[in-house]
């Protein structure tokens, strides 16, 4: 694969494209704290790693897009490139929002992992309420995975070829698939997508693989067999759904088996799913996993790729599918990094100076912006800390003047603001937020400061 070392010019594009905000943490304690000075990709590069996280295109701007483009050497669609996604209605494609990604990826430095050709879910209503013999199936299989790999050639590093193939106790899943085509499917869509992209790494993925266990030896054993009969076969995906505190203690001896198979390994999908709402506890339990976790793709040179399914708690499927659970991330809803984030980075070689407990944030942004004025936003959020008063400082580098503000009070001397809580909202609680908002003056240029909290 590609190195996701990125050139310095793209770099600053992707810094500057879009920043619409900074970000200052304080430790629970009150001690200075920032998040890891290296971006998690540069630390996973010196480990000889990609880190990605799964996106949503039409989320990448803002923030969300700073810090998928910055931190992040790898993408995976969430959606985007599955068979309802691009194939609505037969004949007719969408590719907006897959290109949309690729397009991203491409103009910040990073990988793309394609997700997925073969899967038993998210297929098109025509797909799977029509009537095909196996025949025709095939080729409706062989087409989608010619047209959607072909279009993509080159630009993809890994595809996760076939998804989800395994029940749990280690049978075939009998999908439309397999009861369609028999278990050569899996061999044929391999075939088929190495001829449409013979660069691409070609993968087989799946969720519950992660320990030695019924199911990941039954993908074992398929690999070995698919390797035996010379199908074109790189890598597994252990999507790594996980749940916290269960981190399979036979984890790393897994990612091992794979690789002595001679296939690499990544980590395709990995969240960490509490009990909401989400305590300190959890969260430093949480951050133990999310190292663990990293630690044993550190440790196996063949795992090459560690993608979460999702960067921010805001973005994440465990909410909706799991109610009562979520904060699986390593970014809570407002974008601060959590303990989950640091864990990370010191598993990838970081050094941060952030408490393991958590910390509090504030994050500055122009809502709105006319000839010579504007309205400027400053949300303080407490994710593993908690705040009884606050006060948050910047200096306008642009000749910015706040003329009145609400929910805080604020003065500005010089080009120095000091704005401390009211008397009604200096509480942040964990996992809670206060915004305070102001009015000010410009001309010239509105750049966006660096906000410290104390
Ligand atoms: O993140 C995806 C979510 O938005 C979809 O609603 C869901 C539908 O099944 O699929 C999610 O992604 C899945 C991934 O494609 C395969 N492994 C399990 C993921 C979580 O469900």
């Amino acid at each position: 694969m590609r190195s996701s070392s990125t050139p310095l010019r793209t770099r600053l594009a992707a810094l500057c494209a879009g920043l619409a905000a900074t970000a200052a943490l304080i430790a629970a304690g009150g001690s200075s704290a920032h998040a890891a000075d290296t971006p998690l990709r540069d630390l996973a590069a010196a480990k000889g790693k990609v880190i990605g996280t799964a996106v949503t295109g039409s989320k990448l701007t803002g923030t969300y897009g700073d810090l998928a483009g910055s931190q992040f050497g790898s993408l995976t669609p969430g959606n985007a490139m599955k068979w309802e996604s691009v194939e609505p209605s037969r004949g007719t494609f969408n590719w907006t929002e897959a290109d949309q990604i690729v397009a991203f990826a491409q103009a910040h430095g990073q990988q793309v992992r394609g997700h997925t050709l073969v899967w038993h879910n998210q297929n098109p209503g025509w797909l799977t309420n029509g009537s095909w013999t196996s025949a025709q199936l095939g080729t409706l299989l062989q087409d989608h995975i010619s047209t959607e790999v072909g279009r993509y050639k080159g630009k993809i590093a890994a595809w996760d070829v076939v998804n989800e193939p395994f029940n749990e106790d280690g049978t075939y899943r009998t999908d439309l698939w397999y009861n369609g085509l028999g278990a050569d499917y899996i061999a044929d869509a391999l075939t088929w997508a190495r001829a449409a992209d013979p660069a691409a790494k070609l993968y087989i993925n799946d969720y519950n693989v992660e320990g030695v266990n019924a199911k990941s030896t039954a993908l074992y054993t398929l690999v070995k067999s698919l390797k035996e009969r010379g199908v074109p076969i790189d890598g597994v995906g252990l999507q790594a759904h996980l749940i916290l505190g269960q981190v399979p203690s036979t984890l790393q001896q897994n990612i091992q088996r794979f690789a002595d198979l001679g296939v690499d390994v990544a980590i395709t999908e990995l969240d960490v799913r509490m009990a909401l709402p989400a305590d300190s506890a959890e969260l430093a339990q949480q951050a133990a996993d999310y190292k663990a976790v990293t630690a044993a793709c550190v440790a196996v040179t063949r795992c090459v790729n560690l993608t979460v399914w999702g960067f921010a708690d805001s973005d994440s499927w465990v909410d909706s599918t799991f109610p009562g659970y979520g904060a699986a991330t390593p970014y809570d809803a407002n974008y601060a990094p959590k303990p989950a984030y640091y864990a990370i980075a010191e598993a990838l070689g970081g050094t941060t100076t952030t408490p393991p407990t958590g910390a509090c944030s504030a994050t500055y942004s122009v809502v709105s912006q006319w000839n010579t004025g504007f309205t400027g936003q400053v949300r303080i959020a407490c994710s593993g800390a908690a705040l009884s008063s606050w006060k948050a400082t910047w200096t306008y580098g642009a000749g910015q003047q706040v003329t009145q503000a609400w929910n805080a009070a604020c003065t500005q001397s010089g080009t120095a603001v000091t704005c401390t809580n009211a008397s009604y909202n200096g509480t942040v609680p964990d996992g809670g937020s206060v915004t305070f908002g102001f009015n000010g003056t410009w001309s010239g240029g509105n750049p966006v400061p660096s906000v410290t909290l104390g």
